[in-house]
């Protein structure tokens, strides 16, 4: 390596080269793993690693609670419409919800996330309640608390949300100190609003995010399948939020619903995820109101809510700037991965390194945790960008 001196360094795009180096080849698979990224739109439930889906319910037939040889095939079947997806999460539902499940599943998925070098999560999930097992909203997130503390293999932090009145230190839930773990991982909760849920429920959901926004709750999300509900049901919930300054993602524009979409973009959340099905004019608006969409390539196409990756809305929005996330959804339900999706917008879109690089570090401007949190991030980036952009 040359002596470094002032005339041996240059700056590139904000990044620094040595004289010597060149900008290494096209962005591959192995490349996407080792991009640091941000993942801001995964469902807990739909997260879940197929072979844990398989054990538990091998587990609920030896019981009786369920034929497994009827659910099997359910869960190893990779292309869905967005219908067969919503039967499948209630096929989820009843494997995973109890306090010790959702706790090991919680576990499980920041690990995984972690070991394609996800450095910043922020996990979604519905809070449910199931009286019979004494399971109530605030149980639910409590028994997810209890996965993220038991996470090996990577250090977790977690985070309070941005608008907390009193900035709090983001703080190690696990025990940072054993030997086994490599890196840090940030990790967020956003509480999920599931439109079949009434008012007051949605309302329940809110006042638990409100109470633990100092715990690593950082916002809320409403989901679920698109074409139940109406948005007018979980309007008060969502005002209320946002008159405490509760971050909120909405789930928009999954299923043609020009009135719903017009509606959701006049709220103007923080964030809305897919935004697949606008006309005209809601693109219009969208660009105008500059509000970041959370784009999950995978899910989109294999529900059938865009016909092809080529037809893809990302294309248009990256083209003019507009702020997007690339993200997952459920990596579980579509057999992908962060650093997958990472592979398939360079690939379709022929995006080169700086690009994806740039891509990634971009969605730190997104996140709905405190602002210390993107200093750090920032400098996760900085650190990687030498190593992933130029070679000897
Ligand atoms: C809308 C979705 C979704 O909350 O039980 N969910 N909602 N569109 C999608 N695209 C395919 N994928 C997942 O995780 C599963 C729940 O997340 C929502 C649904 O409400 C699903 O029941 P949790 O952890």
């Amino acid at each position: 390596m040359p002596a470094l001196n002032m005339c041996s360094v240059l700056f590139v795009g904000g990044g620094q080269r040595e004289m010597g180096e060149e900008e290494s080849g096209f962005v591959d698979m192995e490349w996407c793993l080792a991009l640091p990224k941000i993942e801001l739109h995964a469902h807990l439930n739909g997260s879940v690693r197929d072979a844990t889906l398989l054990e538990l319910a091998k587990d609920l037939g030896n019981k009786g609670v369920l034929v497994f040889s009827d659910v099997e095939h359910v869960i190893k079947k990779s292309d869905r419409s967005l219908a067969e997806c919503f039967k499948l999460f209630d096929l989820i539902h009843i494997i995973t919800t109890d306090h010790a499940t959702v706790s090991r599943i919680t576990k499980e998925v920041v690990e995984d996330f972690a070991a394609e070098n996800v450095v910043y999560l922020e996990l979604r999930t519905t809070p449910k309640t199931n009286e019979t097992i004494g399971m109530t909203k605030s149980s639910y997130v409590e028994a997810v608390m209890k996965g993220l503390r038991a996470v090996e293999t990577v250090e977790v932090v977690l985070s309070p949300c941005a608008s907390t009145l009193e900035p709090e230190p983001s703080t190690s839930v696990n025990d940072a100190s054993t030997k086994k773990k490599q890196g840090r991982i940030f990790v967020c909760l956003l509480l999920s609003i599931d439109r079949r849920e009434t008012t007051a429920s949605a309302m329940e959901t809110v006042q638990l995010a409100l109470k633990m926004r100092n715990q690593g709750v950082v916002g809320l999300d409403l989901s679920g399948n698109p074409i139940t509900g109406d948005w007018i049901t979980f309007l008060p919930a969502l005002s209320c939020a946002r008159e405490q300054g509760l971050p909120i993602t909405l789930h928009c524009g999954e299923v043609r619903n020009p009135k719903e979409i017009k509606a959701m973009l006049e709220f103007c959340p923080e964030r809305i995820g897919h935004a697949c099905c606008l006309e005209d004019e809601e693109w219009k608006m969208l660009k105008s109101l500059n509000i970041p969409v959370e784009i999950c390539l995978t899910s989109n196409v294999r529900t059938n809510s865009i016909s092809s990756l080529h037809d893809h809305h990302f294309d248009d929005l990256y083209r003019v700037n507009h702020p997007l996330i690339l993200c997952t959804d459920d990596v579980g339900i579509f057999s992908t991965s962060l650093s997958h999706e990472y592979y398939l917008a360079a690939s379709t879109f022929g995006l080169s390194k700086a690009q994806m690089f740039e891509l990634s570090r971009g969605a730190i401007r997104h996140i709905f945790a405190q602002d210390g949190v993107k200093a750090f991030l920032n400098e996760v980036f900085d650190s990687a960008q030498t190593g992933l952009l130029w070679r000897k």
